[in-house]
């Protein structure tokens, strides 16, 4: 097994071994070399002999073939008798349908007749890479990147494996740079990077994938050698103009820009008095005329908080920051929405933008990277999390209230609407550190693709592709994923409340280690209650819902209890549906968490003999360590939360004085 091809590691088939096939097509193109070559590697491996370019001799014939009648990005794959077709009105769909042929191959072997109709749910499928010009990337816990390197940009083979993977699991969008643009990354759009940059998109384009780079608002100073930014100003808009031209004349699919600005001390048009809209339109209007978008980010808070100060909610400001907005951007803006407004914590509530944006392109914003869900050294399998905020009924009133048609632009006639995720790749020879990441990233594509899939069967789809078909790896690791984010959630900061990392970093337990700082996240604990109050008799953060919405969040008696100490001030000793007081239930959850944890090594264990041994060693070692860490996770919040109540566990199990 070559561990380093995740699930496009090719081995003999039985039911293909010593059959023909011959691969037929009339299109051509950089992007049609890229997959034929994809399926004769596929085929000679499978088969044990190449594929030929006629196909009157062989088996079987597998045909390449445009249908205007398609979606340019959907397809239909097709086997009647020795005819397999890949239909499609695009390239893009040729490619996502030979990448299904060779999953159906790999999986179910030659198989019978049959007919699969597929079509991308949302437009846009990204990845978003955090990666800076000096080689690290932020929030990145898989080595180092390999886009950039001491300032440059690099292109070498790994650019190409890169792209090949993820046109295998549908994304066709990519952006390479952290949305926090410093240093020699506001270079990216001058000509010093140009021709590397060239090279790189021809890559991305051969995999039907756009370009995107992550932009400064700042620029036109930092690089322009201009003294202003300001969006009115006439010659900050040809500035923009003419970097525009430049980028979308010279690199094949450039996409566009994607801004963080005014966040986090990122400059943006609030520095002139100008809004997010004037901001993101004068730079839409720069990409205009080449069909590019700017993709303008919704993360948008005071971050200068005074921990005492118990009316500003961090919460509600991403909302309350664009929701006056909507209808005022133009047609190639999208803005960018993390799926919870706070930041990626393994329980927050749907985004209230969902729905609350009615005439505004969108785009849902997930993060893969585990920042806050064990930074890839923990297995959580994100995608049960992600399908719950994906089939959020967000009671918008709109046709489509569900947030995954929302995103897909289905009450629209745009395309500018998609999904994305914040990645977790990078230079380690398994891309993702943790072998069992891999799961989050092919996850998200297959979800992004399709969001009617469930958690349950991607794994099974991710591990077979990967591991081949052994019942009890199948078996084990399955049990693993869809137990993990339950047990994370469980022994980490207890139902919704968030936070309890140590700061900067974030990673492993310190309860207080958000309590009285500037960014906005308390949970402000005493001796008898945890959380803030949401309700409509606190910060009103829930009124951003609609009914029936508002009315179940606003009240501890209807709020869902994951979500309880997200919206609420509640008592350590308030009874919870189970007849389990708030306190117990904290106990036992970090109880049951950790020994879930625990499991997973003796699962692990079980496997041994069955996987790649450096596979199986490297996985080993990391959840031994989980398992450990979560007992210092369980341990720490447990003996917090006694010490502040000197109520002991109702069941006995040791918490330490
Ligand atoms: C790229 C969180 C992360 C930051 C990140 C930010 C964002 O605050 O901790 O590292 O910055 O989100 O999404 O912009």
């Amino acid at each position: 097994m070559d561990y380093t091809r995740l699930w496009l590691d090719y081995e003999p088939v039985e039911s293909l071994k010593g059959r023909s096939f011959s691969l037929i097509t009339l299109e051509s193109g950089r992007d049609i070399e890229n997959i034929l070559s994809e399926l004769t590697l596929a085929v000679t491996v499978m088969t044990g002999s190449q594929p030929l370019s006629s196909g009157i001799d062989t088996d079987y014939v597998i045909r390449l073939v445009i249908d205007p009648e398609l979606d340019s990005e959907g397809y239909t794959l097709i086997k009647d008798g020795r005819i397999y077709s890949v239909r499609s009105g695009g390239h893009r769909g040729l490619i996502y349908g030979s990448f299904r042929l060779i999953y159906i191959f790999k999986t179910k072997g030659l198989g019978g007749d049959f007919k699969l109709e597929c079509k991308p749910h949302s437009p846009i499928r990204m990845a978003d890479h955090w990666d800076n010009m000096d080689g690290s990337i932020e929030r990145g816990y898989s080595g180092a990147s390999f886009f950039f390197k001491d300032n440059k940009v690099v292109v070498n083979e790994r650019t190409a494996d890169y792209a090949r993977l993820m046109a295998s699991i549908g994304i066709n969008a990519v952006a390479i740079n952290n949305v926090n643009v410093r240093g020699e990354a506001a270079f990216l759009l001058t000509e010093r990077h140009r021709s590397q940059l060239i090279r790189l998109a021809e890559i991305l384009d051969g995999w039907g994938i756009s370009l995107y780079l992550s932009i400064n608002f700042a620029s036109t100073i930092r690089v322009g050698g201009m003294d202003t930014a300001d969006p009115a100003d006439s010659r900050v808009q040809a500035w923009w103009s003419e970097t525009s031209r430049q980028l979308f004349s010279s690199l094949p699919g450039f996409g566009g820009y994607l801004v963080k600005a005014d966040s986090e001390g990122e400059f943006g048009p609030f520095a002139y008095g100008r809004t997010h809209a004037e901001g993101a339109n004068m730079l839409a209007r720069a990409v205009k005329p080449y069909g590019g978008r700017v993709i303008w980010r919704c993360f948008v808070y005071n971050c200068q908080q005074d921990w005492r100060d118990n009316k500003t909610d961090r919460a509600a400001q991403s909302y309350d920051g664009f929701i006056g907005l909507d209808g005022k951007f133009d047609d190639n803006v999208i803005l960018q929405i993390k799926n919870g407004p706070v930041d990626f914590q393994v329980r927050e509530p749907v985004h209230p933008l969902f729905g609350g944006l009615k005439k505004t392109n969108i785009m849902l914003e997930f993060q893969i990277a585990q920042e806050y869900t064990g930074q890839q050294r923990h297995v959580c399998y994100l995608m049960p999390a992600f399908k719950e905020v994906l089939d959020f009924d967000t009671h918008s009133g709109s046709r489509y209230s569900l947030v995954r048609d929302i995103v897909a632009g289905k009450n629209s006639p745009s395309s500018s609407f998609g999904i994305c995720a914040v990645m977790n790749t990078g230079s380690d020879p398994n891309w993702t550190g943790h072998d069992l990441a891999a799961a989050n990233l092919f996850g998200f594509g297959a979800l992004a693709f399709d969001p009617t899939l469930s958690p349950e069967e991607i794994a099974e789809g991710w591990i077979l592709l990967t591991y081949g078909r052994d019942e009890l790896v199948l078996g084990n690791m399955l049990k693993i994923l869809l137990s993990s984010l339950d047990a994370y959630e469980k022994y980490t900061a207890p139902l919704g409340i968030g936070w309890m990392v140590n700061p900067n970093h974030h990673f492993g337990p310190n309860v207080d280690g958000y309590e009285y700082d500037r960014w906005g996240t308390y949970h402000r604990a005493s001796h008898s209650a945890i959380g803030r109050d949401r309700s409509d008799r606190g910060t009103g953060y829930a009124r951003q819902y609609p009914e029936p919405l508002f009315s179940l969040y606003n009240e501890i008696k209807t709020c869902p209890e994951e979500l309880l100490l997200f919206f609420h001030r509640v008592r350590f000793d308030h009874i919870m549906r189970d007849g389990r007081t708030l306190l117990q239930r904290i106990y036992s959850d970090h109880f049951e968490g950790a020994d879930t944890a625990a499991e997973f090594v003796r699962l692990w264990q079980e496997l041994e003999g069955r996987l790649d041994g450096e596979v199986y060693e490297r996985v080993l070692k990391r959840l031994r360590f989980q398992a450990e860490h979560s007992t210092e996770w369980r341990d720490r919040i447990n003996t917090y939360f006694y010490r502040l109540t000197e109520i002991p566990d109702a069941l006995g199990r040791k918490i330490y004085e």
